[in-house]
């Protein structure tokens, strides 16, 4: 078989990707049409025909996603998302998705906090029943606002602890090390969520920030967090507490002028449970399959490895036992 039919046939995981960042300009369309509000205005001065968004590095992305996110105002247009993404997911033969959500990118425009988990649960709930795909939901901070923002959310959010098996931290990361929200990350887990942080590539302190999430926060894994090669001390830390990093090569690719795929195969083959996926695939053009393919396109990478890299994606997931034994 050719590769890329070996990649789509290949059973995987999703363990990194942004609900938020799975809304297409089509579908950005849709809601605004049917809540009867204006087209943002980064996706209005897009070229509608190729369907693309446009951006250069992690600050001009998130300005372009924020504002795209303003159509999305009832319980249906979250289900709707999170229904289309999941289809598509399961076209690419993805098993298990563990989906991060941003609550107060919603809640700060006037979205209220049931709106957006009960619209999402849906979602998953229809996918789950019709197509069988898993998924978990991971409610993430935003890092550029104020800890006692977090924490106010993360208080809100008690009611739904069963349907959330995880806090994360994203936005962006300049300036706003993962310690700002050691409180909030604190009290998640004294509530029993797990933890994860976004270490994006490349960032103005990241081994510092590195440092911060495995030894001030105790994370159960990281996001990007592909900088780790720099240190070894680092990378035996996260071997020995078999801590998983979720790489995302193309996302990477946009945010960084210098492509991870080398560093993401380095740490493949000394021992460290790295996996590939999406990030943001509405956004950087590319899902599952593409985004493996990237990988391997660009570094030396054997089928056997790729296979590697999915079955650390189900070990170091959150999938339930009931669902691990039926999949693995
Ligand atoms: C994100 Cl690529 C990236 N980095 C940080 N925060 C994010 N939220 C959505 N995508
Ligand atoms: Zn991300």
């Amino acid at each position: 078989a050719s590769l890329s039919e070996f990649v789509a046939k290949m059973p995987k995981a999703e363990l990194h990707v942004h609900i938020e960042g799975t809304l297409t300009p089509s579908l950005t369309h849709k809601f605004a049409k049917r809540n009867s509000v204006p087209i943002p205005e980064a996706i209005r001065s897009l070229d509608t025909s190729s369907n693309e968004y446009a951006f250069h590095d992690l600050p001009s992305f998130l300005a372009v996603y924020y504002s795209a996110m303003s159509v999305l105002l009832t319980a249906a247009d979250f289900c709707d998302l999170v229904w289309a993404y999941l289809q598509k997911a399961h076209s690419q033969n993805v098993l298990h998705t563990e989906m991060f959500f941003d609550p107060q990118a919603h809640t700060s425009r006037g979205v209220s906090l049931p709106t957006v988990i009960e619209g999402i649960r849906q979602g998953i709930v229809k996918a789950e029943q019709e197509l069988g795909i898993s998924t978990n939901l991971i409610m993430c901070f935003l890092r550029d606002l104020e800890p006692g923002f977090a924490m106010a959310t993360l208080i809100d959010a008690l009611p739904y602890k069963d349907w959330i098996i995880a806090v994360g931290l994203d936005s962006d990361e300049r300036d706003n090390p993962p310690a700002k929200f050691a409180n909030v990350f604190q009290r998640a887990k004294a509530e029993g969520f797990l933890v994860t942080c976004h270490c994006d590539v490349d960032q103005k302190d990241s081994i510092e920030h590195i440092r911060q999430v495995l030894v001030d926060i105790g994370v159960n894994r990281i996001d990007h967090g592909t900088n780790i090669v720099e240190d070894e001390t680092l990378v035996d830390l996260v071997k020995l507490r078999g801590i998983g990093l979720t790489c995302c090569p193309i996302s990477d690719s946009v945010v960084t002028k210098d492509f991870k795929g080398k560093e993401i195969l380095q740490l493949l083959r000394s021992g460290v449970k790295v996996t590939v996926n999406s990030d943001d695939p509405a956004y950087f053009k590319g899902y599952m399959n593409e985004n493996i393919l990237r990988l391997a396109d660009d570094a030396e990478v054997s089928r056997l490895e790729l296979v590697q890299l999915q079955k650390n994606a189900f070990e170091i997931s959150w999938i339930s036992e009931q669902k691990r034994e039926i999949f693995l």
